[in-house]
């Protein structure tokens, strides 16, 4: 089991509690640490078992941060942190769920109004008490009181990213229990959908009982919420885990079922009526010599249920792959052989999104270069913010700037390149796409760079159809970047319609991106859809921020896949010379 995740949730709260009380620097450094320790690779305790001087291994993170690393493995708590929470006793997460409240108005709204949590902030919004201090007003409330509903509905939904390596950790850690044969992911976490209610774990098992109790037993299970003998539901860091044990040989049958979508299975189920078959989570079976097929579950002779594509070919079907699976047409498409090929991890080449220390990135253009070769990429893109609305100040490059990095990004190709590291090296910007959809930086600019990636970051809300549309339709625009903005549990971001978003986009030769970005997956499954029936080009890029971010990649693959996108749909699965002819194009 890993502690990086637990470690990375500590320091992103540390980092929180510090700017509440407004101590500077320090929160940056325990927030790029947690950021380090959750991409970090392997279990943070192998290194905390060495002691301190083998966790400063790990970028940045130094000796006071390495200390508290090693007191968390050894002890489960950071005095320190006790202390902060001691100091200011509030649910620092829920409160800044709420969209415009920062750690530092929490720290500031518990000092003034002894503000604690959501209810606390939704009464003293209600009373008008935020709207008389100083430095709020009455617009700033206002927002506060409508974001206060969404961060409330938000909350009982993760994010896929903070849950898929929970459910990975569950399974591999089932994996080892000698009474478990087989163990999968099910539910909307097997669909990868953007954010999970709960997390749905199926074991196969001639002992379901010594499975549950391995289960509740599991030292991430914080508490047990129920436990029977062949299905079991733990917390963990605030997620619900579902578990269920079934015999062998129903554990297709079981997974198929589990994984949903509720109105996939019933399709499904339809489709198994018309050939006189029925389906449940114990198998598929032949039903045409039952009299009353609806009276008990396993009824009729058994066809199929061992495995999930086995109760797919019952049904005359191929299998079909989990993301597709939340009925808009994928049972009528497999059954006339139309099933999309679906692009994978493996088939993308590069990341046309990724930041440097010139923007808000935390390494060098040379450092994410090497990275993006380390991790397989054949090209990668550096797009620095370009300054405007909704970048935080100073971190964004003027037009003069832009030029100048263009310098370091040709010593950076003529270095990798001397050191024999095969990977191209594309120039390019993230522009803002502001309010009438025109583009931060200048047209003369524009014109020298490999690459233009266009994003809104500022005025998130309303309709933003026209906006996109302008920045689409832009001669200099060849991604547009995160296109609604939404923050999954944070904000919604803008209303688009998509068909005509993705028709603008077709007819212009401007790609989409999914942003692989746990906290984004922007745009999402459905909206990718739109994209690829108008014919469109799909980007699939990590806005990096530092090395670890490349491995995100898999959250936007598996995004793209719940749009039916398949490889030559990605302009960053092509090979470099056909990406070099759509830039140029
Ligand atoms: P979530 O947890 O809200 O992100 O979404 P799911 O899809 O994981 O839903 P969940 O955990 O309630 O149930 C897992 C799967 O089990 C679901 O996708 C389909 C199946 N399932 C559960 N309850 C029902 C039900 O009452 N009817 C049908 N048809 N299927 C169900
Ligand atoms: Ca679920
Ligand atoms: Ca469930
Ligand atoms: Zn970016």
């Amino acid at each position: 089991m890993s502690h990086n995740d637990e470690v990375a949730a500590r320091f992103e709260e540390f980092a929180s509690l510090l700017e509440a009380k407004d101590i500077e620097y320090k929160p940056r450094s325990y927030r790029r640490a947690a950021e380090n320790v959750r991409g970090y690779p392997e279990p943070i305790e192998n290194l905390a078992s060495e002691g301190e001087a083998a966790v400063q291994e790990i970028e940045g993170i130094g000796d006071a941060i390495a200390a508290k690393i090693v007191e968390y493995v050894e002890t489960g708590e950071i005095e320190e942190l006790a202390e902060l929470r001691a100091d200011l006793p509030v649910d620092m997460a829920g409160l800044t769920n709420v969209e415009g409240v920062g750690p530092k108005t929490v720290g500031t709204l518990y000092r003034e109004l002894g503000i604690e949590d959501l209810d606390g902030l939704e009464a003293a919004a209600e009373a008008g008490e935020i709207e008389a201090l100083s430095g709020f007003g009455a617009k700033t409330e206002a927002n506060i009181r409508s974001g206060i509903a969404f961060a409330r509905t938000a909350q009982q939904r993760q994010r896929l990213g903070e849950v898929r390596p929970l459910g990975e950790d569950l399974v591999s850690y089932l994996d080892d229990v000698e009474a478990a044969k087989r163990c999968a992911l099910g539910g909307s976490l097997r669909r990868w959908r953007a954010t999970v209610g709960d997390l749905d774990v199926l074991c196969a098992s001639d002992d379901p009982e010594a499975v549950v109790e391995r289960f509740t037993d599991w030292d991430r299970a914080d508490s047990v919420i129920e436990s029977g003998s062949a299905k079991a539901s733990v917390r963990s860091d605030g997620t619900r885990i579902d578990l269920r044990v079934v015999a062998s040989a129903e554990f297709g049958s079981a997974l198929q079922y589990f994984t949903g979508s509720r109105d996939h299975n019933i399709g499904l189920r339809n489709r198994a009526i018309a050939r006189d078959l029925k389906i449940n989570e114990y198998g598929v079976f032949d039903v045409s010599n039952v009299e009353n097929p609806d009276n008990g579950q396993r009824v009729g002779e058994r066809v199929a249920g061992e495995t999930d594509a086995s109760v797919y070919e019952a049904v005359s079907l191929p299998p079909i792959p989990p993301e597709l699976r939340e009925d808009r047409g994928e049972i009528a498409a497999a059954a006339d052989g139309r099933l999309p090929d679906l692009v994978a991890e493996g088939n993308v080449r590069g990341d046309l999104h990724v930041h440097s220390a010139w923007s808000d990135g935390a390494n060098t253009v040379s450092e994410m270069v090497r990275a993006a070769a380390e991790f397989g990429h054949e090209y990668v893109c550096c797009t620095d913010h370009a300054s405007g609305p909704g970048i935080p100040g100073g971190t964004g490059l003027s037009d003069e700037e832009l030029r100048e990095q263009t310098e370091e990004i040709e010593a950076v190709r003529e270095e990798v390149a001397n050191e024999g590291i095969d990977i191209e090296v594309l120039h390019g910007v993230e522009a803002n796409i502001d309010a009438d959809g025109g583009i931060s930086v200048g047209d003369d600019v524009l014109a020298d760079l490999d690459l233009v990636v266009a994003s809104p970051h500022s005025g998130l809300d309303g309709d933003g159809t026209d906006r996109i549309v302008e920045a689409i339709s832009h001669p200099a625009v060849t991604i547009v970047g995160h296109p609604t903005g939404r923050q999954l549990g944070r904000r919604p971001g803008m209303d688009l319609d998509f068909d005509a978003v993705a028709e603008a986009a077709a007819e212009h030769g401007t790609a989409l991106e999914v942003n692989a970005n746990p906290q984004r997956l922007d745009l999402g499954g459905s909206a990718v859809k739109a994209a690829i029936d108008a014919g469109a080009t799909i980007a699939i890029d990590t806005d990096a921020h530092q090395p670890a971010n490349f491995s995100l990649l898999r959250y936007g693959v598996h995004t793209a896949r719940r749009g039916w996108v398949e490889a030559e749909d990605v302009c960053n699965a092509w090979p470099y010379d056909e990406l070099r002819a759509f830039l140029d194009g």
